[in-house]
């Protein structure tokens, strides 16, 4: 059954080796139909930026599925997060996918929903916010072109591993401004914000003034192992497991989920 929403976000996708990135291609050649939206909410991978060839080869499968999936009429919405950015150039010969650097508001059967991956939403958090100065923000578009990859890999790579793709532990007060910020939206008039960025996994409803609306965050799918689901006549998004797709990528040692 296609025409359905499944969204996916923080799989921080390293490269051809990692089970992820196999279970990523297994799933959206199985799982995905034909007439499905696919939402990417941020973070997909661990370091893409900009159109330089070290990513495009690293992660040349799932881009090119990504690009295949235009056949089956599946339209693709690329929600950028803080790990990937300036994509837009990568998808230019595919106008089934399309990519928005903040958020997308996306109207589906009459219902509002947000998708942001949220890395704006905690202003205090400093050493994030260090990290987003320094990559998306100093290296702006002009020191990206002339830059060499190799260089901007070397740099993102030592950045991202000092943030949140090795050290996924939420926090506490992330998690309750995530939840705040899902409220108000949701007071504004949203039925469904969906956020990223805080690797936890949240699943929480909320009623302002009669007007219901549900806040859902996948958390970090390497321990949580779950993508999103909304179709077209449930009255929620649904949690789905990847583990009939993919075995390898839970461990025994990760499988915590009472969060
Ligand atoms: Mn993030």
């Amino acid at each position: 059954m296609g025409g359905r929403i499944i969204s996916v976000s923080d799989l921080h996708l390293w490269g051809p080796q990692d089970p992820l990135y196999r279970a990523l291609l297994r799933f959206m050649s199985e799982q995905i139909k034909s007439g499905d939206k696919f939402v990417i909410v941020g973070d997909l991978f661990d370091l893409f930026v900009g159109n330089k060839s070290v990513f495009v080869q690293r992660y040349f499968e799932v881009l090119e599925a990504l690009k295949k999936l235009g056949e089956k009429d599946v339209e693709v919405f690329y929600i950028e997060g803080n790990h990937d950015f300036h994509l837009e150039s990568i998808f230019e010969n595919a106008p089934h996918v399309r990519i928005y650097s903040d958020y997308l508001h996306y109207e589906f059967n009459g219902r509002k929903i947000l998708f942001s991956h949220g890395d704006k939403i905690n202003a205090k958090d400093y050493g994030y916010q260090l990290f987003r100065f320094g990559l998306r923000n100093l290296v702006s578009q002009t020191i990206l072109e002339v830059a060499p990859g190799s260089l901007i890999d070397r740099i993102g790579s030592s950045m991202s591993r000092a943030s949140r793709g090795y050290h996924p532990e939420p926090d506490e007060k992330v998690v309750q401004l995530f939840r705040n910020y899902a409220c108000e939206q949701i007071s504004k008039g949203y039925d469904f914000v969906v956020l990223g960025h805080s690797h936890y996994m949240d699943d929480m409803h909320f009623c302002v003034e009669d007007h219901k609306g549900q806040y859902v965050n996948v958390g970090y799918p390497r321990k949580h192992c779950k993508y999103l689901e909304l179709t077209a006549d449930a009255p929620t998004f649904k949690f789905l497991n990847w583990d009939d797709v993919v075995i390898p990528f839970r461990s025994s040692s990760n499988r915590t989920v009472s969060d």
